[in-house]
């Protein structure tokens, strides 16, 4: 939601007057109890740049004042939560108190993601929307009536891989909308480009572009929102009606969809459909309905899929950690059909594959909240209305957690000692952990074991030269790898056979 801390400074250090009081403040020596860190003008000037990495330079600030550190400017005061534990003890604990997000004015007030529940305040309308996942998505009892839905879409998106390995990235992204819009709308994705797909993802990326406050003027100074939109600079305000225009479409096309296939009997069952055919339905329900679907098409769209792509690259760079998975799969599953999810509970190196796959890779590196109310933690101050951020990606590469943190080996979470599962940390914390948890975390799962079972991934080589990729995470709130080339092939005959056989939805 904030592009870099650089740019937050960027903003404010335009407003000359105040920054010049500030910094009479600060000269003063005037300075609650803080965690230490960065301060005023001069500190912001000299944060590290490390390639525009977020999570880079949060954990160099870190590195250098401690696990707590804060960086603040105008009384405007960011904290910088850097190991598990203190996210456990803020963000768990004071659960009530650190559940609001940032105030976005861009973004959730003049482009109306406020009622999408990644950007709404702690409150009743978002504790509807976390009611309606929980019942449709929210254990593994809930999520098990769409394992053989699962199970048919994955197989459609192998068989896509199998025919054109070379757009990769494009078929994991739309496989993994394809169940979740399955789930959220009932809807089948079209082969081909999909129009339902490209709409979340244009979406999704204005969502990341309006929640950069660093870019905007009017999240520094809200009371810019009230400029009518025709004078010259209000660019910002016909911007937000475009992103606006995409938002309803993303909400509205979709649920109208539903509507209509109810109407000729022809829905097919969804979390949509479910509500939409109850007898008491209410408006407000309705309400509730359409925007917590969207959230689900929204939300699904982007996250899962980063981690599928991120288990192509490790699998090419850790030959040895494919063949032990394939090994373990042959033993106990076989060469004549592919895994399902019944095979879950007897294949041990395969999950703690996907264990150490989520905690190598994090699609959502950091996570913000605000505060509520003053509070105050070993012996230091935190102001309310703080922004918060929290480096998900450093608490999983945190020696003091996980032995050589950069190896890609799910040897650590076997055995006797294993060590501590990043389920806990990469999904978010308290009461806004990851409500995909289950859907996400059985379709990664899934994903995995068909693609080893089929597959053999491994560089490519390109005129006689081997091609090794990197571990490159770009982004912002959300990540993916960078593209790379990779080989990927049958296993076998029998391999491509079970991959393109007949699958029907019906048992
Ligand atoms: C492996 C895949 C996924 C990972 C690693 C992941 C991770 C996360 C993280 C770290 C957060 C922030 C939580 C916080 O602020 O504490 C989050 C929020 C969220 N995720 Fe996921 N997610 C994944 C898949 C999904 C899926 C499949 C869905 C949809 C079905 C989904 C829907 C959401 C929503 C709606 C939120 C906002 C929750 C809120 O603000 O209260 N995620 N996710
Ligand atoms: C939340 O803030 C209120 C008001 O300051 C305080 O009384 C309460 O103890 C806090 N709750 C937690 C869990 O910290
Ligand atoms: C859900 O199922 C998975 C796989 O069988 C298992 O590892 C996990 O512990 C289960 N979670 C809960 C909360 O039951
Ligand atoms: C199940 C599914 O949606 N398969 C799609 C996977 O991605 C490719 C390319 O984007 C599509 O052509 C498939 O239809």
């Amino acid at each position: 939601m904030v592009s870099t801390l650089t740019s937050l400074h960027l903003i404010t250090a335009c407003s000359g007057a105040l920054v010049f009081c500030f910094w009479l403040y600060t000269r003063r020596g005037w300075r609650p109890n803080l965690p230490p860190g960065v301060c005023g003008l001069q500190g912001f000037l000299n944060l590290p740049s490390v390639d525009g990495k977020i999570w880079l330079q949060i954990l160099e600030l870190n590195r250098q004042h401690g696990d707590l550190a804060s960086a603040s400017l105008l009384g405007t005061h960011v904290i910088l939560i850097g190991s598990a534990k203190i996210a456990e003890d803020l963000i768990e604990k004071r659960s009530v108190n650190y559940s609001d997000r940032p105030r976005s004015v861009m973004c959730g007030e003049l482009s109306g993601w406020g009622k999408i529940m990644l950007l709404s305040n702690y409150n009743d309308w978002f504790r509807a929307h976390r009611k309606l996942f929980a019942q449709e998505i929210g254990s593994n009892s809930t999520v098990a009536k769409f394992h053989r839905m699962i199970e048919f879409e994955t197989r459609r998106s192998l068989r896509c891989i199998l025919d054109d390995p070379a757009r990769l990235q494009a078929h994991v992204r739309k496989n993994f909308t394809s169940i979740i819009l399955r789930i959220s709308h009932g809807y089948v994705t079209q082969e081909g480009d999909d129009p339902l797909v490209e709409l979340a993802h244009t979406a999704n990326s204005q969502l990341s572009m309006a929640s950069a406050p660093g870019l905007y003027y009017v999240d520094i100074i809200p009371f810019l929102k009230y400029i009518p939109s025709w004078l010259p600079g209000a660019g910002f305000k016909r911007r937000a009606k475009e992103y606006a225009a995409v938002l309803h479409d993303l909400v509205e096309i979709p649920h109208n969809y539903v509507k209509s296939q109810l109407a000729a009997g022809t829905a097919l069952p969804s979390f949509s459909s479910r509500i939409l055919g109850k007898q008491d339905l209410t408006e407000e329900l309705e309400d509730n309905l359409k925007w917590a679907a969207a959230t689900m098409y929204q939300g699904g769209a982007d996250t899962a899929n980063s981690v599928g792509y991120a288990f192509y690259l490790a699998m090419t760079l850790h030959p040895r950690v494919m063949k032990k998975a394939q090994e373990e799969l042959d033993s106990v599953v076989g060469v004549r059909r592919l895994p399902t999810f019944a095979d879950r509970p007897s294949l041990p190196y395969l999950d703690a594959l996907v264990t150490e796959l989520l905690r190598w890779h994090t699609p959502a590196p950091i996570t913000m909240r605000s505060t509520r109310v003053d509070d105050e933690y070993n012996g230091y101050f935190i102001p309310a209305g703080s922004y918060i951020f929290v480096n998900i990606w450093a608490m999983l590469r945190d020696e003091r957690t996980y032995t050589n943190p950069l190896e890609f080996r799910p040897e650590r979470f076997l055995g006797d000692n294993p060590e501590p599962h990043p389920g806990s940390v990469c999904f978010g914390f308290g009461r806004r952990r990851c409500p995909g948890y289950f859907i996400g975390h059985s379709s990664l799962w899934l994903m995995c074991a068909q693609a080893l079972a089929a597959f053999d991934i491994s560089k490519c080589v390109e005129n006689g030269v081997e091609i090794t990729p990197e571990f490159n995470l770009v982004g912002e709130i959300l990540a993916h790898q960078a593209p790379f080339k990779c080989s990927i092939k049958p296993r076998s005959s029998q391999a491509e056979a079970l991959v393109r056989q007949e699958f029907s939805l019906s048992e």
